[in-house]
């Protein structure tokens, strides 16, 4: 690394996307290949299920409890908050943050549940003021190629109906004017190739970190 490098601060990477499209795995791709390349790095993933409103998030999202739409919406969001602190830290470091989810599924999986009184808009605002990421990768791929990668799970939200009204409000927010960082990722190629479109752009991005400042209403 250079000496410029080395002062940098490290960037805030965030990976969207529907259940199945590789976020986790790729995540972990990233990661090892950041190490390998001598940068600072650190993978995080929300919900972080081992906090006491993370284990609250685990047992809801595994039909063990109920809880109303707003509820959860804010226990998740809380989960986010939680570790703000600690982001920043690690950024002002150097360390590279990368993030499996984050403001982006916050919003989209609670206004994809239908509600009339839980809007998109309603679901972000909780999200303003939250470290804002430098780059958000959303892995993109159809509910339907999703859904054949080994099938859904047992927990809440791994539905047919649920993932395709998902992807049309990610494709939705992906328009609104604090997403101006989001690289579309084709999530339907290899591994391989995924890593490889991921890649390029998050060092990039790491080059060009400026300040970082909060979420946008
Ligand atoms: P994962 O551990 O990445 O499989 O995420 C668990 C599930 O929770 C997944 O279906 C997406 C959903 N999810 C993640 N973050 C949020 C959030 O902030 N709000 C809501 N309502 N759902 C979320
Ligand atoms: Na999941
Ligand atoms: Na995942």
């Amino acid at each position: 690394l250079s000496a410029s490098d080395k002062e940098k601060r490290g960037a805030l990477v965030v990976v969207e996307g529907l259940d199945r499209a590789g976020k986790s795995s790729q995540c972990e791709l990233l990661y090892k290949s950041l190490l390998g390349m001598n940068y600072k790095a650190k993978y995080i993933r929300f919900p972080d299920r081992s906090t006491p409103i993370g284990k609250q998030i685990d047992s809801y999202l595994r039909g063990q409890s109920q809880l109303d739409d707003h509820s959860i919406h804010l226990l998740f969001s809380a989960n986010r908050w939680e570790l703000a602190q600690s982001i920043h830290e690690y950024i002002a470091n150097g360390t590279t943050v990368i993030v499996d989810r984050y403001s982006y599924s916050g919003a989209v999986y609670s206004a994809a549940k239908g509600n009339p009184n839980l809007s998109l808009h309603w679901a972000w605002q909780p999200e303003v003021g939250l470290p804002r990421p430098d780059l958000c990768l959303f892995l993109s791929i159809s509910p339907e190629e999703a859904a054949k990668r080994g099938g859904y799970g047992v927990e809440r939200y791994e539905t047919d109906s649920m993932q395709k009204r998902v992807r049309e409000l990610f494709l939705s927010l992906l328009d609104l004017p604090h997403n101006d960082e989001i690289c579309v990722i084709d999530a339907g190629q290899s591994v391989d190739e995924v890593a490889q479109d991921i890649l390029d752009p998050v060092l990039e991005c790491m080059k060009n970190v400026d300040s970082i400042g909060p979420l946008k209403k």
